[in-house]
């Protein structure tokens, strides 16, 4: 298994998935971004992003199909994935999208026009917005922790909190981490202490 990664892009969910689950895998860690910083990339990935997979016949793009696939594929007794017959399959599945493309998707906006685009072509408007639009949708998954839940779903940890837990860490980083609900806040710091969390914090380097 083959990653290419930029640090604490998208990937890390992938990095994080591969660390709590203790496989081998090579890493290729990227300056930010590929597509200006490494324009040889694109002969691996033509889109330019991050992740970028490989597993034998396998090569994927997405992250949080990335973290179902090492789950389900090479997850062993782990139950980092929730299987079909278990009563939270449909929440875990949901989670496991929603921290994509419900929650990081207003946050690239945020990072794009508040930090990557050159100072003249910042769009104030437009990242204060879309912080908004993030922190309003995070009303779910504090809703799904306030009742003491250490978990998203399936009274285990899993991939989806994984894909939640990124976000908030993009959320930290971009600067509105402070505006999430408490419960998130507390989730986001026991994910934190995790052996595997840490390991892939390790494994990306300073
Ligand atoms: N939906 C994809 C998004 C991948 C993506 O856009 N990654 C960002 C990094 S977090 C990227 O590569 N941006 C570089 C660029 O747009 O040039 C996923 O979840 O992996």
């Amino acid at each position: 298994m083959k990653l290419w990664h930029c640090r604490d892009a998208r990937s890390f969910r992938v990095l994080w998935t591969l660390e709590e689950l203790r496989l081998d895998y090579d890493l290729v860690t990227l300056p930010f971004p590929p597509r200006w910083a490494a324009p040889d990339y694109l002969a691996t990935n033509p889109l330019g992003t991050i992740p970028y997979f490989e597993d034998g016949s396998a090569a994927m793009t997405e992250s949080a199909a990335i973290c179902e696939y090492l789950a389900v594929k090479h997850g062993g007794a782990s139950r980092l994935a929730v299987a079909p017959d278990e009563p939270d399959y449909g929440a875990w599945l949901n989670w496991l999208h929603h921290g994509e493309a419900t929650l990081t998707f207003p946050q690239t906006l945020v990072f794009r026009y508040a930090m990557l685009e050159k100072p003249e072509r910042r769009l104030p408007q437009v990242a204060n917005d879309y912080r908004r639009w993030f922190v309003a949708r995070t009303v779910l998954a504090e809703n799904a922790l306030a009742d003491g839940r250490d978990f998203l779903c399936a009274g285990r940890f899993t991939v989806a909190d994984i894909s939640v837990a990124y976000a908030l860490q993009f959320a930290e980083t971009l600067g509105h981490l402070g505006e999430v609900g408490p419960g998130l806040q507390a989730f986001w710091a026991r994910m934190q202490e995790r052996p595997g969390f840490k390991a892939a914090k390790a494994r990306q380097g300073a």
